[in-house]
């Protein structure tokens, strides 16, 4: 499997309830390793353009509403078969159907305040570190 980044973000809610280092973690116990990382709270503007593609969904003023609504820890991360191994990590959107262990499981309250994003595609990925990234804020080890 190819090397890969992803980019991941603790939603505001992850943020709150102070479990930033836990969820890290869990990303280097399963050999992702974090290359570039950010806190920030998101203007409408900044959440609106991140999330562009569900502009048309019926959940998209409360989803923008929510990752405004306090800081979001933002990183990239490294390694094999990173995009999808962070979704495992994190599990189902809806936390109902999320397998137990993984972060939406232990730390997600609903489908809206549900405690981790991670990119979906290779596509998805390079786009949305390149939202929050410039390269030379990019610390790659390998
Ligand atoms: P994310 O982009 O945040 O990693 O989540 P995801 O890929 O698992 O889910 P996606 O379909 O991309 O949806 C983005 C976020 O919108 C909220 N959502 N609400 N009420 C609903 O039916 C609904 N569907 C999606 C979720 O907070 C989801 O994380
Ligand atoms: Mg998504």
């Amino acid at each position: 499997m190819a090397t890969e980044r992803t980019l991941s973000i603790i939603k505001p809610d992850a943020v709150a309830k102070n479990v930033i280092g836990d969820i890290y973690s869990r990303f280097e116990k399963a050999g992702l390793q974090i290359v570039g990382a950010k806190m920030l709270h998101l203007s409408k503007e900044q959440a609106e353009g991140f999330y562009a593609e569900h502009k048309e969904r019926g959940f998209f003023a409360d989803l923008v509403s929510f990752m405004t609504s306090g800081p979001v820890m933002v990183q990239v991360l490294e390694g094999e078969g990173a995009i999808a191994k962070n979704r495992e990590l994190m599990g189902a959107t809806n936390p109902k159907e999320a397998a137990p262990g993984t972060i939406r499981a232990d730390f997600a309250s609903s489908i809206d305040a549900n405690a981790a994003h991670g990119s979906d595609a290779p596509e998805s990925a390079a786009r949305e570190i390149s939202y929050f990234f410039q390269d030379n804020e990019l610390c790659p080890r390998s």
